[in-house]
């Protein structure tokens, strides 16, 4: 593979790993001052436990669940911590940055339903706000949520307010699992903008030397 064609072929495998970083600080809930599991924080006990997650529930009955620790269902879908969800539980995660209104976000995550207690298959919200407090939902799960194991839920959505926080909240009765919240920019970034202009001059550069053979 001739020099110019292996830097393009490098720099475009580059590319999806700039355009992913994800913009929840701990989506995975693996930052945390817990050193076991914790059942039924209320919101005081799992906002000082938890960094740059805020729990708003009413009642607050979060779940902060280790896996070495008796945590029912499938360990960590990421790490070794994952939340749980009753009823009315809410909870907001810190972003690195505010969304930019009008722009195209990719947001995953993994949610299981548990069948201790009260299965919780669903259905769990996902919406927008900022400190303040929720603006607006934009995802649900249904009422579908795996009671086998882990199950990834992915969906695209166009940011429609300058939120820093994405939140999450769950609904009557029923007991779910959550790990792994993860929002990235869909949108390239000036700067990834830039790398496809130097790949398209390497390219240029490619078919100019080929073609004065
Ligand atoms: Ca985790
Ligand atoms: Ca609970």
């Amino acid at each position: 593979m001739k020099f110019s064609r292996l830097l393009l072929f490098t720099i475009v495998a580059a590319l999806p790993g700039i355009a992913s970083a994800n913009l929840v600080f701990n989506g995975s809930f693996e930052n945390n001052t817990a050193t076991t599991t914790m059942y039924n924080l209320t919101n005081a006990q799992a906002n000082a436990t938890i960094n740059d997650v805020r729990s708003i529930g009413i009642p607050g009955s979060l779940d902060l669940m280790q896996d070495s620790s008796n945590n029912y269902g499938s360990p960590a879908a990421h790490g070794q911590w994952k939340v749980g969800m009753t009823d009315n539980d809410r909870i907001s995660l810190l972003m690195s940055e505010t969304l930019v209104v009008g722009h195209l976000y990719n947001l995953t995550f993994f949610a299981q339903a548990v069948r201790d207690f009260n299965a919780g298959t669903g259905p769990i919200y996902i919406g927008l706000g900022d400190i303040n407090g929720l603006n607006y939902e934009f995802y649900s799960t249904g009422n579908n949520i795996n009671s086998t194991g882990w199950q990834s839920f992915s969906v695209e959505f166009v940011a429609l307010y300058a939120a820093t926080r994405v939140y999450v909240r769950s609904t009557g009765g029923t007991w779910s699992h959550i790990d792994d919240i993860n929002v990235s920019n869909v949108v390239p970034e000036p700067g990834t903008l830039a790398i496809f202009g130097l790949a398209g001059a390497a390219y240029r550069v490619c078919r100019s030397r080929r073609s004065r053979r």
